[in-house]
């Protein structure tokens, strides 16, 4: 990002009265209507989605939480409501939540063109589902959404418009043997167990010109929260979404570890204190039910669906890695 880019973004008071910006979020408040239409037809619950609490969502890839004194107790602020979730479903077994998270990522992260450090997910949970439940519904929703936004915003999406199609279903489905494989074959190394680098990402991205799955990713490379498959130990029963044409990552999701033993085992092979995670230990040894679910950003969303270069584009507010903007 070039230092005339830093300037502008701390000067959005100004750069906020462009035509283009305001499409934008004409298509970005359709994209949020229909996810609501959508997840209300297939019976889901809407809730209003934590800010602050004693723990939450460690798995955030090499970025900070932020920590903050309530009343002499140290509390994050959410960098996803992975955790509270699994508290709701036991009473609404479908629910999702607009929930706004918080990530300091590092700062090379602005290269990348799709990191914010505030930003926000639809957030969506199931008991008793499976994997492949919530991957359907994910593309589903996906279908109805750039469908219902091709119908409504035709003129905002201008150019776009017609670049922009339904994606076919099924998408097509990696596991992250299958994927790492095919980077291998491109020339990209990852090492086996690692986080696919968000380069490789770009690049698996570019080569697709429709949405993919990634299945199965190593217990190594995610939050001790996704479920170990039951057959292939150390591969877990989690998936990511990616958007085609070089727009990386849309989607992270999974089945959960419900069982208490497990769950506290997984806690200490991901390097967590089980000590530091207080009411949701106790809350898995009252019992929940198993669930899936996932969360899609909705900057992403916007940015994919706008086809636009630059992440901070797809929100009024942005904030970067270092970039102290309004
Ligand atoms: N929202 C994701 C999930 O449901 C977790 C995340 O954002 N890291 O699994």
């Amino acid at each position: 990002m070039s230092c005339d880019a830093f300037e502008t973004l701390k000067k959005r008071y100004l750069t906020l009265r462009d035509n283009g910006l305001a499409n934008t979020f004409k298509i970005q408040d359709a994209i949020i209507s229909s996810i609501r239409v959508f997840l209300k037809s297939e019976g889901f619950t809407e809730i209003l989605a934590p800010i602050i609490g004693p723990v939450t969502d460690p798995g955030i890839r090499g970025a900070k939480q932020v920590t903050i004194d309530y009343y002499g107790v140290p509390f994050k602020v959410m960098s996803s409501m992975i955790l509270y979730k699994q508290m709701i479903i036991a009473s609404l077994p479908k629910v999702f939540a607009l929930s706004p998270n918080i990530r300091l990522e590092p700062l090379e992260t602005v290269k990348t063109r799709r990191h914010l450090t505030e930003f926000r997910q639809i957030d969506l949970e199931v008991a008793y589902a499976t994997c492949e439940e919530v991957m359907e519904l994910g593309e589903n929703m996906l279908c109805h959404v750039i469908r219902e936004v091709k119908r409504k915003c035709c003129e905002e999406l201008g150019e776009r418009g017609k670049s922009l199609k339904v994606p076919r279903k099924p998408f097509k489905k990696y596991t992250y043997n299958e994927a790492v494989e095919i980077l291998k074959n491109m020339g990209m190394h990852v090492e086996y167990g690692e986080e696919i680098p968000w380069e490789a990402e770009e690049a698996l991205s570019k080569a697709h010109s429709e949405p993919f799955w990634i299945t199965n990713y190593p217990i190594t490379a995610r939050g001790f929260y996704y479920m170990e498959n039951e057959r292939k130990p150390e591969v877990l029963e989690d998936f990511d979404l990616i958007y085609p044409e070089g727009f990386g990552e849309a989607v992270s999701g999974g089945k959960r570890e419900h069982r208490y033993e497990r769950l506290v085992e997984r806690m200490w092979r991901s390097g967590e204190n089980p000590s530091d995670y207080g009411w949701y230990l106790d809350m898995l040894k009252a019992g929940i039910p198993p669930s899936a679910g996932f969360g899609i950003g909705v900057e992403r969303l916007t940015r994919f669906i706008c086809g636009l270069e630059n992440i901070w584009d797809a929100v009024p507010f942005p904030k970067v890695a270092g970039v102290p903007s309004p």
